[in-house]
Order: structure tokens, then C-alpha cells, then sequence
């Protein structure tokens, strides 16, 4: 997410790394490249000048100046400059009667419908019972794309066949969730490919007779700053509660999730990072700031993996674990969860200094590890998954043939499961409250100290690259310039 973006900013801060000295002129070279971060991240104009004014004031001041280390306290401003942009969000729905009506409007293609499953799914998460209904009547697929979805995820979907009144439709449905007991409605209303009057009046027309309690508008995130205005159009004749921003998995470069709060005053609540139905996540300003500043978000992570294991097993592998009886078995469920297109580059997200193993590794090569760890203990005996340290020299080896990779993965693997069981040991030891206090606190530390943990998690990673990686990075390197330059060309 936003990789350009994270990476102007830390060759921003890195410039004033280090330095005996730091002067005004020093820190202005750096505030320069701050400010051609975000324009090169197509952040609004205005925006980018009150962010600038902002943060230039701080970190020109005598004592960032004179501290022992200003490029800390300069990515300290920044980041709170981000949070204060973000924000204040409220990433919840308010529910407050017995049936709750949310509207989603947006233009089309913006994600709207994708966006109704992700949302219906986000409450059967949390135990609240949604009705889908098809207010799209402008495309015939449209019904048939939402039922696709309630089935998926079974939640009811009501459609009206060759209704000509979404009006209709929309009240019927309020009336029918109040009988099935579904505490929320979310209404999927048309799209069109520019703002017109014809659908700005439906819409408005549905707001005032049908009167949701939620007024969501579904933006694309890879529109840049049209998606901005369009936002604004929206605002104007609808009233936003909030905004859903969506395919910021992809290329989008950031500038619209971080201009639209400030150029249009409504908070964005929730965004969409994939086109999978999970894929939706609340936005925490303090979270994704940091992850813009490459400093990972482990509250999110820690949400993220606790939303891939139901409960049920959740507790089956806590007692395990507490009782140290957590096993290979047990490791290769864990890992077959994670073998699912676009989740691990989306942890990976997560996590703090991953910017240099995601570049040498796609999600698909990540998602090839993960395969070959499974075939090498699919190709273990029960007993070798039950008690690894029986694996010597000549099992090793067999187990090497049997999954077709060469015996030091083998080594390599088990070493892996080793430390994961460990962290994983110690943290079953502390209550759920002290556990997230744990994580917290490790995120602070991290805002804190962004490049000790960033230099850290390096030296982790750092094996030596073999000379095939290191061609395969540079290839990428220059597709990537070649990539900003037609950019750049395209442009201006
Ligand atoms: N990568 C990615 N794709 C998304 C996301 N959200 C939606 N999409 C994709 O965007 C396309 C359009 O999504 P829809 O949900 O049909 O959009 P819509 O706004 O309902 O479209 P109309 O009903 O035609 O106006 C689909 O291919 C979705 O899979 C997202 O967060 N990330
Ligand atoms: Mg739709």
C-alpha cells in the first residue's frame, strides 16, 4: 500500500540521518522532500500547503534544531500531521433502533456492491444479523451480483423482480428485516459513471423517504483526486455520514485517502484492501499513518489474524499451547490459512520494515514458501510431526526427497516453527487485555523509535542476497522507474 509514497518519506528522513550537524537548511532539504513525497502522491494542493505550514513551523523550531536527533523528531511531526489529517475518524455504525438502515451510494465501478458483502460480513463478525438489499434496478446483473453474494455469506438478500421504484423496494425491505429479525439494512444503490442529476435525484429521493440512519459513499482510491471531488458533489446533495475507500491494494498512490477528510470534511471510516469479502478493514488514523511511514500497524495485524481463526479453534490452540503440546500439525493448519491470494502481501502491510523482503519477494513467491513449508510436513511421519526432535541427518534427508526441496529447508522450516511456538508460548501465558497492552506497547515503541526497530527487523531478514535475487531486484528497480517516468511524462 502506498509504496511510493512510504518510500519518499523515509528517503526524507534518511537525508537528515546521521548528520553532525543539523542546520536550517539541512531540515529544509528535507521538509522539500517531504512536501515532493506527498505531491508526487497526487495529495491535494491545498492540502499539501497547510501540511507543510504545519509541519515546517515544528520542525524549524529552536529545540527540533537543537535535539540530539532531528530526523526523529521531524518524523515525530510528520507522523502527527498524518494523524491529524486522517482524522478524527469513527471507524463504527451506530446502532441505535431495532432495524438500522445504511445507504450506500457512489459511483459506478466504485465498489459499491463488493462493498455492501464486506460490510454485511464485518457485522456477522460481530454477531449482528444484516439484510442485503438490491436497490440497483438500473442493471439487471446488479440483483443477481448481490444474491451471489448473500449466498456466499448467507445473509439474506430482498429483490423486487421488475420493480421500477428502488423507493419501493427499499421501504418493503425495512419492513421484511423487521419481521426476519436483521438488526441492519444495507441498501445497494445504482451507480452511474459521472455525477448526473437523474442520479443524484434518485438518490436523494431514496435519503428522504426511506431516511437511513447511515449515509456511506463507496470512493474509488485509485481515482486520485477525481475521486476527491466527486466525494464533494456527493456531500453536497446527500450529507455523508462517511466515506468507504476502496482498491487501495492496488496502485493507488494515497493522495486521495489523504486529501478527501480535509478537502471535504467527511471522515473515511472503513477502506477496502481487496476483492475478497474479508477484505475490509476500519480505518485507525494512528494506525495508518504509521504504516505510511513504513512503521507497520500491529493493531490491525493482531485484528487481522484474530478475524482468520474462529473462536472455537482459537481456543483449541490456546489450551495446546498453553499445555506446550503445539505441534507441526498444528503449525501447518496455521500456515494453510495463510495460503490465500493477496493475505499475506496484506499482512505483510502490517508489519514494520517489510518494504525490502516484500520488494525481493511477490506474494506469490511468499505464498510458494508457505506451500513448500506444508509439503514439508506432509511429507513427515506422525510421529516426526509430534516430537521434531527425533528428525536426525538420514530423516532430514528423506523428508527433503519426499517434498522435493533440498535438507537444509527442511532445517530451516523447523527452526521457523520453533520460534513461532515460542513467541507464540510466551503470549498465551498473559490474559487477552495484557496481550494487547503487549502489542501496543509495541507499536509505540516503534513510533518512538522508528529506525531501531526498522534496523532491526533488517538485520533479521538481511541473509545475503544470492546474485539471481539480486538481478531480479534491480530488474525491478528499473521497471519501476521506467514506471514513474511514463508517469511523469503522462503528467505533464
Ligand atoms: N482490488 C480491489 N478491487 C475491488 C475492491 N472493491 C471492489 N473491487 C472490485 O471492483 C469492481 C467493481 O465492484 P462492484 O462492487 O461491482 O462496484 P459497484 O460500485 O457496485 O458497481 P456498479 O454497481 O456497476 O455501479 C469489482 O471487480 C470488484 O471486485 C477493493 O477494495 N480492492
Ligand atoms: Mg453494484
Amino acid at each position: 500500500m502506498f509504496e511510493s509514497l512510504r518510500t519518499g518519506l523515509s528517503n526524507a528522513f534518511r537525508a537528515l540521518q546521521g548528520k553532525a550537524r543539523l542546520t536550517e537548511a539541512n531540515m529544509r532539504e528535507g521538509l522539500r522532500l517531504v512536501e515532493n513525497s506527498l505531491l508526487e502522491a497526487d495529495v491535494n494542493v491545498d492540502v499539501v500547503r497547510q501540511f507543510m505550514e504545519n509541519v515546517s513551523a515544528k520542525a524549524l523550531g529552536e529545540k527540533v534544531l537543537n535535539s540530539l536527533d532531528p530526523s526523529h523528531q521531524l518524523l515525530l511531526i510528520v507522523y502527527k500531521e498524518l494523524v491529524a489529517l486522517l482524522g478524527p475518524a469513527d471507524p463504527t455504525l451506530p446502532l441505535k433502533k431495532e432495524v438500522n438502515v445504511i445507504m450506500m451510494c457512489g459511483l459506478q465501478g466504485s465498489g459499491k456492491t463488493t462493498t455492501c458483502g464486506k460490510l454485511a460480513r464485518w457485522l456477522q463478525e460481530r454477531k449482528i444479523r444484516p439484510m442485503l438489499v438490491a436497490a440497483d434496478l438500473q442493471r439487471p446483473a446488479a440483483i443477481e451480483q448481490l444474491q451471489v453474494i448473500g449466498r456466499q455469506l448467507d445473509v439474506p438478500v430482498y429483490t423486487e423482480p421488475g420493480a421500477g421504484d428502488p423507493v419501493t423496494v427499499c421501504r418493503n425491505a425495512v419492513g421484511r428485516a423487521g419481521q426476519e429479525g436483521c438488526k441492519v439494512v444495507i441498501l445497494d444503490t445504482a451507480g452511474r459513471l459521472a455525477i448526473d442529476r437523474e442520479l443524484m435525484d434518485q438518490l436523494v429521493r431514496i435519503d428522504r423517504l426511506v431516511q437511513p440512519d447511515e449515509v456511506l459513499l463507496v470512493v474509488d482510491g485509485m481515482m486520485g483526486q477525481d475521486a476527491v471531488q466527486s466525494a464533494r458533489a456527493f456531500n453536497d446533495a446527500l450529507e455523508l455520514n462517511g466515506l468507504i475507500m476502496t482498491k487501495l491494494d492496488g496502485d493507488a498512490r494515497g493522495g486521495a485517502l489523504l486529501s478527501v477528510r480535509a478537502v471535504t470534511g467527511v471522515p473515511v471510516k472503513f477502506i477496502g484492501t481487496g476483492e475478497h469479502l474479508d477484505a475490509l478493514e476500519p480505518l485507525h488514523p494512528e494506525g495508518m499513518a504509521s504504516r505510511i511511514l513504513g512503521l507497520g500497524d500491529m493493531l490491525a495485524m493482531a485484528t487481522e489474524a484474530q478475524r482468520l481463526v474462529d473462536e472455537q479453534e482459537r481456543q483449541r490452540m490456546e489450551q495446546k499451547l498453553r499445555e506446550r503440546s503445539f505441534t507441526l500439525d498444528d503449525f501447518k493448519s496455521q500456515l494453510e490459512k495463510l495460503v490465500r491470494p493477496g493475505l499475506l502481501q496484506r499482512f505483510m502491510s502490517f508489519m514494520p520494515g517489510m518494504d525490502q523482503l516484500r520488494e525481493l519477494m511477490g506474494d506469490e513467491d511468499a505464498t510458494l514458501a508457505l506451500r513448500r513449508a506444508i509439503g514439508i510436513i506432509n511429507s513427515m511421519t506422525p510421529q516426526e510431526r509430534q516430537y521434531p526432535e527425533i528428525i536426525d541427518l538420514s530423516r532430514r534427508c528423506r523428508i527433503a526427497r519426499g517434498a522435493g526441496v533440498p535438507p537444509f529447508e527442511v532445517n530451516a522450516m523447523l527452526k521457523q516453527f520453533a520460534a513461532m511456538r515460542d513467541v507464540m508460548e510466551n503470549l498465551v501465558q498473559v490474559g487477552a487485555a495484557e496481550r494487547l497492552q503487549a502489542i501496543q506497547q509495541l507499536q509505540q515503541a516503534a513510533i518512538r523509535d522508528p529506525f531501531s526497530v526498522l534496523q532491526r527487523t533488517k538485520k533479521g531478514t538481511g541473509k545475503r542476497l544470492t546474485s539471481q535475487e539480486r538481478e531480479r531486484l534491480r530488474m525491478q528497480r528499473e521497471k519501476e522507474l521506467r514506471r514513474r517516468k511514463r508517469q511523469q511524462r503522462r503528467g505533464g
